[in-house]
């Protein structure tokens, strides 16, 4: 019953262009393709992708392959491959293991050129997936652009400072690249819509103006069951895939994010991205079914930790703050073996919110705050409100190399909340992975 599997190939320019972001407000952009967000990859489950990055910038890059369980040469960060030098070309190969909503993006001074557009979809299918009237992928983004449209960074100190703090909010609201974009879907139907935070900091709280809509799938595939609920918060680095619909007819209501207070300098507030306006009604084969699929438990509540991941802040003398963990900056934390489960107490000491984001594996969240959570999840990225202590559960497979993981605010994850670790295979060597005596401090 699976469909029989295929090379899919794309290629990728890097290269800087001009994008409107709404008429007449153009951007300097750097992206993929001269588009933002690049092209949508689709693949199905058990596909090859071949995807030839070609980089057209004045400066170095590197694509990382957000949540895609692929081999760390394939992760396309620092600790595991050179980066692509300007007019070099690198090829991407990789097995598409598992169904998802997935994204790729610059691993590379990412502050900037994440935040100038260098991202895009991926979207791994299966023939499990429910079946819906039709699809839409929302990447959520936003700018900060001065009067003229330029990118700026803040010059004095106390607006860097706070900048490094909150990471980087900008001034546009943008879906898909676009200032206020109008969707369309037809009453009667229900579609899947699948929502990508790729902003560097701003916290995403979806609402549909109060309409109901169910939660289906999040960072690694599809839940268990449905979640009816009128709101989610997607935080950056995280997806989540909902069931949209059925609308009436003429009905036209916001995707909005409303506020979300993650204890920074930034006033949280309700704000419009889109607007949706539902036409001619049409008829539906939408079925979300109860069980969406199984996910068994890896872990109990109770299981040995066998790591604690400290986040938390410290005062810098160069920066005003320092963004820790285990008290440390830019970690290479212990290695962990093939096949051995792990248990990690990843806590938050700080007074703010940070996304802890695992490269190239799912994890289970089996505790947080000392309770069991309401439902199973695959993720990969996963938010620590101020004060709170998760457990999460994953078994490294055997995919030995060089991982890392790391708060997915941008700004954070530059100013030191980060960890590299190897994942090794008992008795075979080490070649190409970093030394855990090598102590790098950027
Ligand atoms: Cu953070």
């Amino acid at each position: 019953m699976k469909k029989p599997t295929k090379v899919v190939e794309y290629n990728l320019e890097a290269s800087e262009f001009n994008w409107d972001i709404a008429p007449g407000r153009t951007i300097e952009a750097w992206g993929f393709n001269k588009q933002v967000p690049g092209p949508v990859l689709k693949a199905n489950v058990g596909d090859t992708l071949v995807i030839r990055v070609t980089n057209n910038l004045k400066e170095p890059t590197m694509i990382h392959w957000h949540g895609l369980r692929i081999p760390a040469s394939m992760d396309g960060t620092g600790a595991t491959q050179k980066p692509i030098e300007p007019g070099e070309v690198f090829e991407y190969r990789f097995v598409v293991p598992d169904a998802g909503t997935f994204w790729y993006h610059s691993h590379f001074n990412e502050t900037v050129q994440l935040e100038r557009g260098m991202y895009g979809a991926l979207i791994v299918e299966d023939i499990i997936d429910p079946v819906s009237d039709g699809e839409k992928v929302f990447m959520i983004d936003d700018m900060k652009l001065n009067p003229a449209n330029k990118f700026t960074k803040p010059g004095w100190f106390v607006p860097r400072i706070i900048e490094r703090h909150d990471g980087r909010e900008g001034n546009t609201l943008l879906i898909n690249g676009k200032e206020n974009s109008m969707i369309d879907i037809h009453a009667g139907q229900t579609e899947r819509w699948r929502f990508i935070n790729s902003s560097s900091a701003r916290y995403f709280m979806l609402s549909l103006e109060g309409k109901e809509f169910k939660i289906i799938g999040t960072d690694g595939g599809l839940l268990e069951h449905p979640r009816t609920v009128t709101e989610v918060l997607i935080t950056p680095g995280e997806r989540i895939d909902i069931a949209a619909g059925p609308f009436n007819e003429g009905e036209s209501f916001p995707i909005e994010s409303l506020g979300y207070n993650r204890s920074t300098y930034l006033t949280a507030k309700r704000q419009t991205f889109a607007t949706i306006n539902v036409g001619e009604r049409k008829p539906s084969i939408a079925f979300i079914p109860e069980t969406l699929r199984r996910i068994e438990p890896l872990a109990k509540q109770d299981g040995v930790i066998t790591r604690k991941v400290k986040l938390s802040v410290g005062p810098s003398f160069k920066d005003g703050m320092d963004f820790l963990v285990n008290d440390d900056i830019h970690v290479n934390d212990k290695p962990v073996k093939v096949g051995e489960l792990q248990i990690w107490e990843v806590s938050n000491t700080s007074l703010m919110d940070h996304p802890f984001h695992l490269h190239g594996f799912f994890f289970q969240v089996i505790e947080e705050n000392g309770k069991a959570p309401e439902y199973m999840a695959w993720k990969d990225t996963v938010n620590l409100p101020p004060r709170s202590k998760i457990k999460i559960a994953w078994t490294p497979d055997n995919r030995p190399g060089t991982w890392m993981y790391h708060c997915h605010i941008l700004e954070h994850h530059a100013a030191g909340m980060m960890a590299t670790f190897n994942v090794i295979d008992g008795d075979k060597p080490t070649d190409g992975m970093i030394s855990n005596q090598a102590h790098h401090h950027h």
